[in-house]
């Protein structure tokens, strides 16, 4: 979850500070990394480790197997790209923090993946103001080894672009963020966490499967569109593929027709139920109530 940005501004720079490089992208700085950060890494990694078994999708986990990704140190970006570039052509690239979204889909058109080089401090281990670099490396490098989301990733860059010429990125962002960073996907063990947002948050990664509060719905792609996202606490709905497959889809369909079909139809609040969903568990609302 994302909450109220750093004293710095939207992007993570020191106000006013112009990124070195156009393309937003700077050196990791493996070897500046304190035995401090690689302490707060450890915590977080093993933590998540213990508790993902049996909460991670399939995909998740034999990513993660293959990739050199341990409790130790934070990784090495350029030994993940050269595990990642055999499996899926993805790269991952190192940025200071969020980049504005035209860099951001520039990368991921071409398959490279921005993951911020820094990491949270150990008195916020729950409280992440951006993407940090266990959020973006534990969450979704592991999700990049999968053939499909590495297409379907690619696909959303390529679609990012062309949704902000549209005036329709906040719908298409949905799309995003209900799969990539918080989807669940039913497998014949049952539900599991593909999301990346849910995979890397400690806490979010049990409410989101057991919690009786949340909507849990299966995907829609104009559901899903017209559906507003939280952005500082835990999700009030999430939405549930019967495969990773279905995405597929996603990646090749033209989405001009369906942006205006959403475009003609009112936008949904988190919390909101559709007499059309498909409804995996209807959410009792106890923790956003509160
Ligand atoms: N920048 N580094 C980084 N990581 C993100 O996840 C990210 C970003 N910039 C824009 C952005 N996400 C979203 O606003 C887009 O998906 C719309
Ligand atoms: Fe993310």
């Amino acid at each position: 979850m994302r909450d109220k940005m750093r004293t710095s501004d939207k992007h993570g720079l020191a106000a006013g500070a112009a990124p070195a490089r156009a393309d937003w992208t700077i050196d990791q700085g493996w070897d500046a990394y304190t035995a401090q950060e690689h302490a707060v890494w450890k915590t977080l990694f093993e933590r998540q480790t213990k508790l993902l078994p049996g909460r991670a999708c399939d995909e998740f986990v034999a990513g993660m197997r293959q990739l050199p990704i341990g409790p130790d140190q934070i990784p090495d970006f350029r030994r993940l790209s050269e595990v990642l570039m055999r499996q899926t052509g993805w790269q991952i690239i190192a940025v200071p923090g969020l980049v504005p979204d035209e860099v951001f889909f520039d990368h991921l058109a071409h398959r490279r993946f921005p993951a911020g080089n820094f990491i949270r401090k150990a008195d916020e281990l729950d409280y992440l103001e951006e993407p940090d670099v266990f959020h973006d490396v534990f969450g979704h490098v592991p999700m990049l080894m999968n053939p499909v989301i590495a297409d379907f990733v690619q696909a959303y860059g390529v679609g990012g672009l062309r949704a902000q010429q549209l005036g329709v990125l906040p719908q298409l962002a949905r799309v995003y963020w209900y799969t990539v960073e918080f989807g669940l996907v039913q497998q014949k063990d049952g539900l599991r966490i593909y999301g990346s947002g849910i995979a890397s948050s400690y806490t979010e990664s049990v409410f989101a499967l057991e919690s009786p509060s949340p909507n849990r719905i299966g995907f829609d792609l104009e559901r899903v569109m017209r559906t507003n996202y939280r952005i500082d606490d835990f999700q009030e709905v999430y939405f549930v593929l019967d495969s990773l497959d279905d995405l597929l889809e996603l990646a090749t369909i033209d989405f001009a027709p369906v942006y205006a079909r959403v475009g003609r139809q009112p936008e949904l609040r988190p919390g909101d139920l559709n007499p059309a969903d498909r409804l995996v568990h209807r959410g009792d609302g106890s923790y956003h109530a509160r």
